[in-house]
């Protein structure tokens, strides 16, 4: 039992001293980047999709995206105007790591002002692995249920940002927007909210404000 606890502490031991010199990287270039989690399916592409369409002529945004198979969501934010993005596979680890981000930035050009990582859909594994981003944020679709910031709290606590995706939903599943905001507040009080629906635009105007407000040219 001892020595499972003494291997993991060794694995993040050494995620974080590779996730430190990707910060340093990131301030050496001044490249504000944020890692988004998730579920799987709660719209995180969806949502990089519209807001890059938005962004893409004001600054210029990199993504790396996490999956477990397929170069399906590089594709998508690549047809959207993002400058540059790469697809890391994990053949089926549920997590991104420091050492992956490190691999996935050797040919990152220079000059972005902004870096998405699209960790893969999970609301457990990714949360204790640094990667050296600044931002962690969340993406919470409505679709999932009321239940879920009490349920995964270790998630919601390593976040400061909260995005409530789905809004346009409301009505079809039964979960008022706002009442799984409060869920999710009495989690973690110090959460940055969003509300935003990537099918209809609304909320996104304002979260791409703020997306814009934290990159380097913001
Ligand atoms: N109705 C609705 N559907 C959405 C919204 N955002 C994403 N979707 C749909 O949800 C599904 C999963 O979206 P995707 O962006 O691939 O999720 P990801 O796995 O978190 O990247 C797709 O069918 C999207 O069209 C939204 O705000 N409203
Ligand atoms: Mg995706």
């Amino acid at each position: 039992m001892s020595r499972t606890i003494r291997i993991e502490k060794k694995i993040l031991e050494a995620n974080n001293i590779i996730a430190e010199r990707n910060r340093k990287r990131f301030a050496e270039e001044g490249i504000m980047v944020v890692n988004i989690m998730s579920s799987p399916g709660s719209g995180k592409t969806t949502l990089l999709e519209k807001s890059i369409a938005l962004l893409s002529d004001r600054i210029n945004i990199g993504v790396i995206e996490g999956d477990i198979a397929t170069d399906k969501d590089a594709v998508r934010v690549e047809e959207a105007g993002a400058k540059w993005v790469t697809q890391i596979n994990t053949g089926g680890t549920c997590h991104l790591e420091a050492g992956m981000i490190e691999q996935a930035m050797e040919d990152m050009p220079k000059g972005l002002d902004l870096l998405i990582i699209e960790n893969i859909g999970n609301l457990i594994c990714p949360v204790g692995m640094d990667l050296g981003e600044e931002i962690k944020i969340m993406l919470s679709s409505i679709t999932e249920g009321m239940d879920k910031p009490k349920k995964y709290p270790g998630i919601y606590r390593a976040c400061k940002v909260l995005v409530v995706n789905k809004v346009d939903l409301a009505p079809m599943v039964d979960v008022d927007p706002d009442a799984l905001v409060t869920e999710s507040l009495e989690v973690n009080p110090q959460l940055k909210v969003f509300k935003t629906s990537a099918r209809t635009g609304e909320g996104v105007d304002d979260w791409c404000e703020w997306l814009l407000s934290i990159s380097k040219k913001g």
